[in-house]
């Protein structure tokens, strides 16, 4: 399928410059290099969610929080289908948190993407479970109480076998997808994204540094952990630093193929 029959006539209603463009763009140029006719999307709801109305690709526009039992379905459907989900950080760690580790467990083939901007951004601006503590908006104008939950160790506790992180920057999301689609099994894939109105960028990407050019060893699984831990999601601080690339990858059963036909 060449670019152009990957886009729809939907104009964008994301705001000008906002980082979905670059998540968008990257997912366009990796499925430039697959059979796009082999490839569906699930979306839930959400500012990320909107990116289904902008890919020419067959699949559903799921309910909040729901992106991965429908990705499930799919896959158990169709083992041949390339499944590809996206969440919000809403989606995935609050109204989805539960699918997401019965994701990890279940391992199906799905691509999961899940752009943390740590706010829910199209509700305007309220924390979600990765926002960090004091930030205040309308609903919570005492700021918020409790600390961030940090989802990649939660992904590597419950046994996801593909952890990784990377930034909303096109080359960033396309190479990712590629090393993905060479892993079988569940693939969950942060992709940090400052939130233009609701949570702006303080410095977020020069904080970052790729770990696999500082030699991590990804079967490593105690060092994958002991990376998670770098960045709690709880701001920027001057000594910040925020680890991108795979975390952690290991080959397991994959829950369709157990599956008797
Ligand atoms: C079950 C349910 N709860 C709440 C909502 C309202 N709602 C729609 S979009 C949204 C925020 C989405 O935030 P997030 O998933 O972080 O994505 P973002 O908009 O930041 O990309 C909420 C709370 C809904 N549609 N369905």
């Amino acid at each position: 399928m060449s670019p152009q029959n990957l886009n729809t006539n939907c104009p964008p209603t994301w705001c000008p410059g906002c980082w979905n463009f670059q998540i968008l763009a990257g997912f366009k140029k990796f499925l430039e290099t697959q059979d796009a006719k082999n490839c569906a999307m699930v979306t839930g709801i959400g500012c990320a969610a909107k990116i289904f109305d902008y890919v020419n690709l067959n699949g559903l526009n799921s309910l909040h929080g729901r992106v991965l039992p429908v990705c499930l379905g799919l896959k158990v459907g169709n083992p041949k289908l390339n499944v590809f989900g996206f969440s919000g950080d809403g989606d995935a760690y609050a109204e989805g948190m539960e699918h997401l580790i019965h994701a990890a467990r279940y391992n199906s083939n799905i691509k999961y993407l899940v752009h943390n901007n740590q706010v829910f951004a199209l509700t305007v601006g309220q924390p979600t479970p990765t926002t960090e503590t004091g930030f205040s908006d309308k609903t919570t104008p005492l700021g918020v109480k409790l600390p961030p939950i940090n989802p990649l160790k939660i992904m590597l506790a419950a046994g996801c076998g593909f952890v990784a992180r990377v930034f909303a920057d096109v080359k960033q999301v396309d190479a990712v997808l590629k090393e993905a689609m060479s892993h079988k099994g569940f693939c969950f894939i942060e992709v940090i994204q400052p939130c233009l109105i609701f949570h702006p960028d303080t410095g977020y990407k020069e904080k970052t540094y790729n770990i696999q050019e500082s030699g991590h060893d990804k079967t490593n699984f105690t060092e994958a952990m002991r990376l998670a831990e770098q960045f709690d999601y709880s701001g920027i601080k001057s000594d910040t630093r925020i680890p991108l690339g795979i975390f952690y990858q290991k080959e397991k059963p994959v829950f369709e193929e157990q599956l008797k036909r």
